[in-house]
């Protein structure tokens, strides 16, 4: 039994166009991900179904910037109100050699400063679903917190890519960065976080590149070849204070289990070096090898396998949703993620 933090208020994000492959299709991250995993991790692990408690965005604000956040609350009404008849999709961009760190006054400026790239559309309802993601993340936190016991915060949408000040790849608050940080408000010195989707959790890097307190691993995708491209590099290994808190493991196109288990193997040794007390699992099984827009080849049973491995760090743990689309097995692989970690 692992407690499930889970509210219906992650369907206020149901945007209707994602910008993908020239052209403007039906978003890969759309709420029946939510509901095929919630499906999928009642029935198989009977858990208590919990609604997340409201928080302020007093711990959101240790890691993300306040513009940024008033942004995020304001940009539907800001772009609603010029009468533009589409989602709101950022064009424009401040690029290599041609950027001053000023904010435009007019939105579609502001929607650019802010943004990462252009498949992830703002949308009524986006921010407030954000908000009820990111309060999964702390109820699921406290919970770890208050009870030791490991917990499933089904959030949507999900958070690895939303860094300091920038949205993208459908992330707007980075719920793993904000549980960390509230880890650590409530007396950790240190807490690790695990990516294992297969992207890069660039947010999260970003967020913590140059602090000491907070361990950031990530297995994913090559960069070369994989979205988010710029960032996710073996050789980034983070500065200043946060120099040697930061490991990253790009891998390639085809990727099986038994490859993908030895990183993750390397990740865990590095995790207990840095002597975690805690530890975030950014969880997305986009890894998986009917995921409609990844190229590793996890198959199902992977999933139970390296929930054991998580497991035998034994580490107070709080599993958040990040992502895996398009097809009904992405709640089997939740499930299988929990149980295999239970059975540790
Ligand atoms: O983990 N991140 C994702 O699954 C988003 C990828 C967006 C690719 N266009
Ligand atoms: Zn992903």
């Amino acid at each position: 039994m692992m407690d499930i933090i889970y509210t219906e208020k992650h369907c206020l994000r149901n945007a209707k166009t994602e910008l993908h492959g020239g052209k403007l299709v039906a978003p890969f991250e759309a709420p029946f991900r939510a509901q095929w995993i919630l499906k999928a991790v009642t029935e198989v692990r009977h858990g208590p179904v919990i609604e997340p408690k409201a928080y302020g965005m007093e711990t959101a604000l240790k890691v993300h910037d306040a513009g940024y956040l008033a942004f995020l609350e304001t940009a539907w009404d800001r772009w609603a109100a010029t009468g533009m008849e589409g989602e709101a999709i950022p064009v424009i961009y401040p690029v290599r050699g041609m950027q001053q760190h000023r904010v435009p006054r007019d939105i579609e400026g502001t929607l650019g400063y802010y943004a990462q790239g252009a498949e992830t559309s703002l949308t009524d309802g986006t921010f407030e679903a954000a908000l009820a993601s990111m309060e999964c993340a702390l109820t699921g936190a406290e919970s770890v917190l208050n009870n030791g016991a490991p917990v499933f915060a089904l959030c949507r949408p999900p958070g690895h890519h939303a860094s300091f000040d920038q949205f993208g790849g459908y992330c707007f608050i980075n719920n793993a960065a904000v549980a960390a940080q509230r880890f650590l408000d409530k007396g950790a010195t240190k807490v690790a976080v695990l990516d294992v989707d297969f992207h890069h959790g660039n947010g999260t890097q970003n967020i913590f590149y140059r602090r000491g307190d907070v361990f950031v691993a990530s297995l994913h995708g090559d960069p070369m070849d994989a979205f988010p491209h710029f960032l996710g590099f073996a050789d980034e290994h983070g500065e200043g204070e946060g120099e040697g808190a930061n490991a990253n493991y790009p891998l390639p196109p085809g990727t099986q289990y038994a490859e993908w288990a030895r990183a993750l193997d390397s990740a865990l040794g590095a995790i207990g070096k840095f002597g975690a007390e805690a530890l975030v699992v950014s969880l997305g099984v986009d890894t998986f090898e009917k995921d409609p827009i990844s190229f590793f080849k996890l198959k199902t049973d992977d999933f139970k396998r390296y929930g054991e491995v998580i497991g035998r760090l034994r580490l107070p743990t709080l599993f958040l949703m990040e992502g895996g689309y398009g097809v009904e097995e992405i709640g089997i692989n939740v499930a299988n993620v929990l149980s295999g970690f239970e059975a540790a």
